[in-house]
């Protein structure tokens, strides 16, 4: 057998681990997900994760026949079966199984599926060197239409649209305005960017997920004595930046050296963002978390 997978309510063998042709997420993109790390056997943040998770089902009205804490102890569990030190562990929740879009139709509790993966780390000079961005054409999601701060299967759709643009062109990953214009987030990260001592990246609700990677760097920096401000801005402040860098459960902490082919303060990784990326990495080591 590979390894284990949570499929509700019970651990199954992967080989064994077969969702519906009819599910929600499948048929419609209705349900959340989370990824989280796994750090020397344990899912870094796990808590704030299931909780973000559970915001997003409160909100989509998903009902969880169980609470986070039962949640949480799943997540753990097959952390342990499997044996993962390093890895990736992903959670998918649907509404449930039905064909037709009506909610009413819906007989099965969610769909819940946790597993785990091995991490596909990135290349070191990504770190190194930092990334080069390229603003994509695809818009974040206006909240009227559809609220960023759930991180719902059905947004991803157009984060997977800018990725492509960024792909197209070779960049390393896409910046993402609002519809008005505004600089929102990369595809699967957020962004900061540093000017004259302070940190500044866009408030949650100007439609950006709530980072929880995001969230960390901000309490590493104002623990470093680093003001940070959200506060709402366009690229030609991050074309003018001293230094800017990219936050999230995958690149952790990554430099951005470079947006839409104007370099960012002298091109290299700036003296903040390797100080966060230090006092980061220290932090999972410390394991206090
Ligand atoms: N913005 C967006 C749009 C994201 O999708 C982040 C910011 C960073 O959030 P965290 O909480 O990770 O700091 C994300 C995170 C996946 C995958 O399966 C996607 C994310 C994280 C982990 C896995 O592609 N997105």
């Amino acid at each position: 057998m590979d390894k284990w997978v949570f499929l509700n309510g019970e651990f199954v063998p992967s080989e064994q681990a077969h969702v519906h042709i009819y599910d929600h997420g499948f048929l419609y993109g209705d349900g959340a997900f989370e990824g989280i790390r796994a750090y020397n056997g344990r899912a870094f943040k796990l808590k704030e994760h299931i909780e973000r998770l559970y915001n997003s089902l409160k909100a989509l009205w998903i009902e969880m026949p169980y609470g986070p804490e039962q949640f949480c102890a799943n997540v753990e569990e097959l952390l342990r079966r499997n044996e993962v030190k390093d890895g990736y562990i992903r959670v998918t929740v649907t509404r449930g199984v039905a064909l037709g879009l009506d909610p009413r139709n819906i007989t099965t509790p969610p769909t819940v599926v946790i597993s785990t993966d091995k991490l596909s780390l990135y290349p070191k000079s990504m770190y190194e060197n930092g990334l080069d961005v390229v603003t994509v054409a695809t818009r974040v999601a206006n909240p009227q239409v559809l609220e960023p701060r759930i991180k719902s299967l059905g947004k991803y759709l157009c984060n997977v649209q800018a990725k492509i643009e960024a792909n197209q062109v070779g960049a390393g990953e896409g910046l993402m305005l609002t519809e008005d214009g505004y600089v929102a987030e990369c595809t699967g990260d957020n962004i900061f960017y540093a000017k004259g001592g302070v940190v500044y990246t866009p408030p949650a609700y100007l439609g950006i997920l709530e980072g929880i990677t995001r969230r960390t760097a901000m309490d590493l920096l104002e623990g470093m004595g680093i003001s940070v401000v959200e506060k709402i801005f366009t690229r030609f402040d991050l074309y003018t930046a001293d230094e800017a860098f990219l936050t999230g459960t995958a690149a952790e902490v990554v430099p951005m050296v470079k947006l839409d082919d104007r370099r960012i303060g002298d091109g290299k990784p700036g003296p903040i963002t390797k100080k966060l990326e230090k006092a980061f990495r220290d932090y999972i080591e410390s394991g206090d978390w």
